[in-house]
């Protein structure tokens, strides 16, 4: 039987936090084999928020060692770089014609960065969730892994397949949103009410999967929590329970038999074990990306095989879509 089509991405801005990887990444590393995979580098996204254009290049192709380096198999899973298939843009733009102005101003991540980058409410920014809705559809996926903050981005998804599926006929795959149980929102390290960030200003609110090891654990020791001096997760607990979760993923237990192991520990204590824990946890996954990134022309390799098969699976959806809304082909 085929295998069910997986869609997710994530963008080469700042640097790739614990959180994209817990969230996002590290699943998608187990279903690879799972799934038919297409994971991308969205740099179509990225632009919605200014960046350097040689940074954004530079940081592109990082992202793609780090997927590498954090266990994707290019030989299982398409990895590619969004523009590199223009069928994203193509799609974006029929879906925006059944997307309602309305409701793009409502989705959260919308608001928080339009008050973020109050200087460059641009377009883009608004009209993220409709090429997002375009890069899920392109490919048919039935699952798109994703941390807890783009939820609200695959359920718009939802309606516009359907509202497309509803007046043209059965076109899209209407998806469903993988999240899960534990390591869905990584909180910041410094406000635990508050989802990490990579674009968030405060250094050490924030652990990128390539800090060296003293900032690791500094960062960790430096971790807000709070004064009862009782390691166990909790609704009343944020700063504790977030450091639990970091440290159960990486350490490959359950949260509760971390609050086993650290029964009567003080803080200052667990956070050195957490932030040690993470850092040995990462130093094999930044060696792999320094020796991926040494290889240039692999690396070329691999982003160019991984459009290509995107490319093929993308431009058979296109092709229905053009079909359906009486796109002229030539008769
Ligand atoms: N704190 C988080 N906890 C769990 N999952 C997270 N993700 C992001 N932050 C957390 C998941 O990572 C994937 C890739 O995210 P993205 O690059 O598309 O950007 P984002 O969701 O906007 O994440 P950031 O880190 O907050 O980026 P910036 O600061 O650039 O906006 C997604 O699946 C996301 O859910």
């Amino acid at each position: 039987m085929d295998k069910k089509r997986m869609y997710s991405a994530a963008q080469p801005t700042g640097k790739i936090t614990i959180g994209n990887y817990i969230g996002a990444i590290s699943n998608w590393v187990k279903l690879q084999h799972e799934y038919d995979c297409f994971f991308a580098i969205a740099d179509m996204h990225a632009i919605t928020i200014k960046q350097d254009p040689q940074e954004l290049r530079r940081r592109t192709l990082e992202l793609a060692a780090l997927y590498i380096a954090c266990g994707l198999d290019p030989e299982v899973c398409a990895l590619y770089v969004q523009s590199n298939v223009s069928a994203h843009a193509e799609l974006a733009w029929v879906l925006n014609t059944l997307t309602y102005v309305g409701e793009m101003e409502r989705m959260t991540q919308f608001k928080d960065k339009s008050r973020k980058h109050a200087d460059n409410i641009n377009m883009g920014l608004m009209d993220y969730p409709v090429l997002m809705a375009a890069d899920i559809l392109l490919y048919q996926a039935e699952y798109v892994p994703v941390g807890f903050d783009q939820k609200q981005h695959v359920e718009i998804t939802r309606d516009i397949a359907n509202r497309f599926n509803n007046r043209y006929g059965e076109t899209f795959t209407v998806p469903t949103p993988l999240i899960m149980k534990s390591g869905a929102k990584i909180m910041s390290l410094q406000e635990p009410d508050k989802k990490m960030s990579k674009s968030d200003e405060n250094i050490n609110a924030w652990v990128s999967l390539l800090d060296d090891r003293d900032t690791i654990i500094r960062k960790f020791k430096r971790a807000v929590t709070d004064s009862d001096n009782c390691i166990r997760a909790g609704e009343d607990k944020p700063g504790i329970t977030n450091l639990l979760t970091i440290y159960s993923v990486f350490r490959g237990c359950t949260v509760e038999e971390a609050e086993k192991e650290f029964a009567g520990k003080g803080y200052g204590d667990f956070k050195l074990a957490v932030g040690e824990t993470v850092a040995d946890a990462l130093a094999p996954i930044q060696a792999e990306q320094a020796r991926l990134l040494a290889d240039k022309a692999y690396l070329n390799g691999v982003l160019a095989s991984g459009a290509e098969r995107a490319f093929k699976a993308a431009r058979k959806t296109l092709s229905k879509v053009y079909r359906k809304v009486g796109f002229y082909r030539g008769e």
